[in-house]
């Protein structure tokens, strides 16, 4: 029986990887190739990212990988770099965290409404959104030179490849795409002058996207033609498909640098009281749209971590274990955990401000994050639910955040729902199994995810009672 490989480059907010993965009829097998840190760069003109390491980090890991049938290129959501007339990369990319977009939103309102726009394009509002960022650039240079804009899997793949194109999936985070047409918002972009003819034309996951160029063939030590395949370019698309579900009836989070929560459904909901409640809808795999809610998630621990010089976090996550739990909670959905730096800090001033005792040691701010996170996931999975009118009977978790088990388990404690958790390189998964698909490998959506049952033992995290003590914690921050 025939095993093929295929490389899933996976970039995440924290760190960048090249996993290969091995699928034959009932089989699926992944390994990491190569792995590397993704550390953004302060400059005077901003936060940038460093996209030429990263580009590094992928041919190294695509050497690394070996022989494969084909590469898919995934990525974090919303950020792009602009190509110049000759195709050369105007600067480094801006990265979502970045201050630019500060009191931008409030302008792009006074044109658009913030009610309209939702009702067009579904997502919901994050300071980072493509758009705002563009209404943020409109006087630059930059802007005004650039032909072509690319998104960050999409010029990951154009300089593989020399084929430009604008994955679909990604796109639907830049709030430029109708949820239900599936096709560019052309309103949205002409009222706001955006102009969409900086964005090469759409492609979907499983289409072709070239092959690797001679050089790149050269440095990777690859014999080609090797096709490099669209998949789902978000990363929480391609970490979404990868949720080994076996019926409709499931809540998702995936956890890394953020919590993604919410429901896999199969239109949007466009909703005023949606839109208020947050929530959004991107779109995934095969018309199905992503309605979810985007939480700080890890991004809390790393940023402590970061302050903290560094310290083993098996053993700090052994410590916050020990402390009680819910003495203090913050809004883990609050955009005021956006920028970097301070957290700890920051963490410590939102318990005081809300009457709370003030976590005073590094186990104590890790348990409190860890009891917000899980307060955040059970109010995104609970509110999804009722929104979309959409039940569920289990909680998935997937990504990096799956190692966290205390996470996991006060994930189903607050939720009062069996937790699911793996596989743990979801995006990766995703990634994968869209090649093959497109290789005729595996079937559907469906057909996916029960090679994925069948292959990725999860690991089963059961509610253990109390949720009162959870609801009373979710009061505090309420007010109610
Ligand atoms: P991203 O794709 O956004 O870069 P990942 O999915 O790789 O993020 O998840 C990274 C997070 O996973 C880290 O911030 C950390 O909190 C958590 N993590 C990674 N390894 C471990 C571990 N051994 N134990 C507990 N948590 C872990
Ligand atoms: C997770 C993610 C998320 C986006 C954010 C910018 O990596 O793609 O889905 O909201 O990054």
């Amino acid at each position: 029986s025939t095993v093929k490989s295929y490389a899933a480059v996976d970039l995440g907010a924290s760190s960048g990887r090249v996993m290969v993965g091995r699928v034959g009829p009932g089989s699926l097998e992944l390994s990491e190739a190569h792995r590397f840190p993704n550390r953004p760069v302060r400059v005077p003109e901003g936060l940038r990212w460093d996209v030429l390491g990263l580009y590094r980090g992928v041919l190294d890991g695509l050497r690394a990988a070996g022989q494969v049938a084909s590469v898919g290129v995934d990525s974090w959501a919303v950020d792009y770099g602009l190509l110049d007339a000759d195709g050369a990369l105007l600067g480094n990319p801006v990265h979502y965290r970045d201050a630019r977009t500060e009191g931008v939103a409030e302008k792009v309102w006074a044109t658009l409404p913030a009610e309209e726009l939702y009702a067009a394009t579904g997502l919901q509002y994050a300071p980072f959104n493509t758009l705002y960022q563009l209404a943020a650039a409109r006087d630059t240079a930059q802007l005004a030179a650039a032909r072509r804009l690319l998104l960050v899997p999409d010029l990951l793949t154009y300089w593989l490849t020399g084929e430009l194109g604008t994955e679909l999936t990604n796109a639907s985070t830049t709030q430029l795409v109708d949820p239900r047409t599936r096709d560019w918002a052309h309103g949205v972009a002409g009222r706001l002058g955006i102009d969409l003819g900086l964005f090469p034309p759409l492609r979907l996951p499983g289409d072709p996207a070239g092959v690797l160029r001679p050089e790149v063939l050269q440095e990777t030590g690859l014999t080609g033609p090797v096709p490099v395949t669209a998949v789902g370019s978000h990363d929480t698309a391609s970490a979404v498909a990868a949720v080994p579900a076996t019926d409709g009836r499931f809540a998702y989070i995936c956890t890394g640098t953020w919590s993604l929560a919410g429901l896999e459904l199969s239109a949007p909901v466009l909703t005023e009281e949606s839109r208020a409640a947050n929530f959004t809808n991107e779109l995934g795999l095969d018309g199905t749209v992503r309605y979810l809610r985007n939480i700080m998630g890890l991004w809390l621990l790393q940023e402590c971590v970061r302050a903290w010089g560094d310290p083993d976090l098996g053993e700090l996550l052994r410590a916050a274990a020990e402390v009680p739990a819910l003495r203090s909670v913050v809004d883990a959905g609050d955009a005021a955990f956006l920028a970097p730096g301070r957290m700890p800090e920051r963490i410590a001033e939102a318990c005081r401000a809300s009457g709370q005792p003030v976590p005073s040691s590094p186990a104590e701010t890790t348990r409190c994050i860890l009891d917000s996170l899980a307060l955040a996931h059970h109010a995104a999975v609970e509110e999804a639910q009722r929104l979309a009118d959409h039940p569920v009977d289990v909680v998935h978790i997937v990504g990096g955040g799956t190692r966290n088990t205390l996470l996991c388990q006060l994930t189903a404690d607050a939720c009062g729902l069996p937790v699911v958790a793996g596989p743990t390189e979801a995006a990766a998964l995703g990634n994968v199994l869209v090649q093959a698909r497109a290789d005729g490998l595996v079937g559907d959506l469906a057909g996916m995810r029960d090679l994925l049952a069948r292959t990725q033992a999860p690991t089963r995290y059961e509610p253990r009672g109390d949720t009162a003590r959870w609801r009373q914690a979710a009061a505090r921050l309420t007010g109610r």
